[in-house]
């Protein structure tokens, strides 16, 4: 089984006008609600291509069943654990049509009780079997310290499940620390687990190399727009993504992650992997939602993803 772990996810309201222009009134020309959180959208992805998968974390309030009915209507089985008195956070994306690229606000959301994350543990020590797939993504709401995080990805650990992390700052290091099987950082997240000031891509792969050494199966380091570096114990690949006609690029590495767990488990090799995890990442950039891919449209540009092995 794979689950997804979301602890904080969000309301996504997306917002399109034509410039975002300061100390102006900016007309919206659209505005659509979607998922947010990251590990949601992971769901999304399996469920989309008919890989069994549970859709776990914490909701909240009214925009909490929003969120799950979009994850419902997408064919996402969820198992949340509710927390009561507060409401689910929400994400602003304001997209300018006239450029490329977006701007992102998101609120940080509701501190977790106690009992809330106890719940949680529970869950996942009750859910959890060896060998299943367990994917952390996403900011966790505040309260949540690092010693709860860290409790959290032991519980997977400790159940002999492969745990997959995309996650910032400190929980970031935790996840090095707990040897995830794969993690994946954007540049300036990379930069921070490592302590490293790098400006070359032969920097990155340096440091990947080590966290390879140090037990991460699979270092995917996110270079946005420019693709990404693959690192494993035994390969280095740079993947250079399709050009496409970008709508809104927000989602596309959380959808990124889902094509890249749908072939894990499968077992496919790692270039097939991060071939298909472009592809439907690249599909997501030419839709509105953050949560938007189509499968046949991945496929096509899948013929267009460049692998260089290193
Ligand atoms: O990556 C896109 C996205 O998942 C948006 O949908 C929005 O919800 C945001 O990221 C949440 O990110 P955070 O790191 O705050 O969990």
């Amino acid at each position: 089984m794979i689950f997804t772990v979301t602890l904080n996810p969000a309301l996504d309201k997306i917002i399109f006008i034509d410039k975002l222009i300061k100390n102006h009134n900016n007309k919206s020309n659209k505005i659509i609600y979607d998922i947010g959180g990251k590990a949601t959208h992971v769901s999304v992805v399996l469920s989309s291509m008919g890989i069994e998968n549970i859709a776990t974390g914490i909701f909240a309030g009214e925009n909490g069943k929003q969120v799950q009915k979009l994850l419902e209507n997408k064919d996402v089985k969820c198992d949340y654990v509710w927390q009561e008195g507060d409401e689910t956070r929400e994400s602003y994306v304001v997209v300018p049509t006239t450029e490329e690229g977006s701007y992102m606000i998101t609120q940080r959301g509701f501190g977790i009780k106690e009992n809330t994350f106890q719940k949680v543990k529970e869950k996942l020590c009750k859910l959890v079997k060896e060998g299943d797939i367990v994917v952390f993504s996403g900011t966790p709401p505040s309260k949540i310290t690092v010693e709860k995080y860290r409790e959290l990805l032991e519980i997977i650990k400790d159940k002999n499940a492969k745990l997959i992390v995309d996650v910032g700052g400190e929980y970031l290091k935790e996840a090095v620390k707990s040897k995830a099987y794969l993690i994946k950082p954007n540049e300036a997240e990379f930069k921070e687990v490592t302590g490293k000031e790098m400006g070359t891509e032969e920097e990155y792969i340096l440091e990947a190399k080590k966290m390879n050494e140090k037990g991460i199966e699979i270092v995917a380091l996110s270079l946005g727009k420019k693709g990404s570096i693959i690192s494993t114990k035994d390969k280095t690949l740079r993947i250079y993504p399709p050009k496409v006609e970008e709508v809104n690029d927000t989602g596309c590495g959380d959808v990124f992650l889902g094509g890249a767990v749908a072939m894990i488990s499968q077992n496919k090799d790692i270039e097939e992997v991060f071939t298909f995890a472009t592809a439907i990442g690249a599909s997501k950039a030419t839709k509105e939602g953050s949560s938007d891919f189509e499968l046949s449209q991945a496929l096509e540009f899948s013929k267009d993803v460049k692998i260089e092995l290193l």
